[in-house]
């Protein structure tokens, strides 16, 4: 089947961060940080979606490994029946089975790698009961904020992006306004090699917005903003046109640096359930009613049992 342009688009070089780069993007590195991985244990697994979360050291530091089975895709079809072997496994009137071994360069595993790993790290990939709380704009203040501002994950990986000291050649567009603008860039769940899990994030430069929680109508130019010129750059980059995109955020997020998920309407993304994603245009509309809507409402959000702002909650005797 021809390469569509969209598929060829979507296949960029591949880079990993510059500061723990164990080798040159798109070259095999033999010493990769995967060689030397001693797993401590599993900490989630899944059929369905095909990956698993691997807990482990390497030289000493605790490290976490997510290996991901990634989808088949249509420009690689013709030469994966063409040279692969396939091994019989059963056979029954019109029906067959067979495994199929294919050639290496048509069977990578995605592989993320987070070293040095913190606790946090590891806890967010463990598999947990979830708790959904409902936290008030007091509840934000008093409990949250106080608990986010003393321990949530770095966000030293968005500044290194912001200040093109890591993965500066993936950046698929730019604004550099520092009111308005934002870098546009793949997520690192996606390898870019189809569009069926599209997946691109908007980092603003701004440094004074850690989420949804702190927007009003004044940081309506910003929002606005990342939803044209987006969408705009995903159609021309990717020639994905909006009517394909869900936009959002995530309330709570992980790291408290302002920034909007671009994924494809066909992929259910991690975290695109309605207990943690608002969708940009809802986002603008609320604050463009009201400019202290998400000051003041109460929003709900989903928190696993081991979450130590769900203690935070439960102590203040909110849950
Ligand atoms: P979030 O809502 O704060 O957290 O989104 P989540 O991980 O719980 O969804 C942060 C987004 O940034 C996620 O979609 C991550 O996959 C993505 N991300 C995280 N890191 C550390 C990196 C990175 O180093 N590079 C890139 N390109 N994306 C990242």
């Amino acid at each position: 089947m021809a390469e569509s342009e969209n598929d060829r688009a979507a296949k960029r070089p591949k880079t990993t961060d510059a500061m723990n780069d164990p080798g040159v993007a798109g070259v095999p590195s033999p010493d990769g940080p995967v060689s030397g991985f001693e797993i401590t244990r599993i900490l989630r697994e899944c059929a369905r979606e095909k990956n698993i979360f691997i807990h482990g050291k390497v030289k000493d530091q605790d490290a976490v490994v997510i290996l991901e089975k990634t989808p088949i895709g249509q420009d690689t079809v013709s030469e994966l029946l063409k040279s692969s072997e396939l091994q019989l496994e059963m056979k029954n009137d019109v029906y067959s089975t067979y495994q199929l071994r294919a050639p290496a360069h048509l069977n990578e595993i995605k592989t993320t790698v987070i070293c040095p790993a913190t606790e946090k790290h590891v806890k967010k990939y463990l598999h947990q009961e979830v708790f959904l709380v409902e936290e008030s704009g007091e509840d934000y203040r008093t409990v949250t904020l106080p608990y986010i501002s003393s321990q949530s994950f770095s966000v030293q990986w968005v500044h290194n992006i912001l200040e093109k000291k890591a993965e500066a050649d993936r950046i698929v567009f730019e604004d550099p306004d520092p009111v308005t603008g934002f870098v546009l860039l793949p997520d690192f769940k996606w390898d870019q090699k189809q569009l069926q899990d599209l997946y691109l994030i908007a980092i603003v430069h701004r440094r004074d917005v850690k989420s949804l929680r702190d927007l009003t109508s004044e940081h309506l130019p910003l929002l606005t903003n990342i939803r044209s010129k987006g969408e705009d750059s995903i159609q021309r980059q990717y020639g994905v046109p909006p009517s394909k995109l869900r936009v959002y955020f995530h309330y709570q997020p992980s790291y408290y640096h302002l920034h909007v998920h671009f994924t494809s309407l066909e992929y259910s993304a991690p975290g695109c359930g309605v207990e943690r994603a608002h969708l940009l245009s809802d986002v603008i509309q609320n604050l463009q009613a009201d400019s202290s809507y998400y000051r003041s409402r109460s929003l709900a959000f989903p928190l696993r049992a081991d979450d130590a702002l769900l203690l935070k909650f439960r102590e203040a005797g909110k849950l």
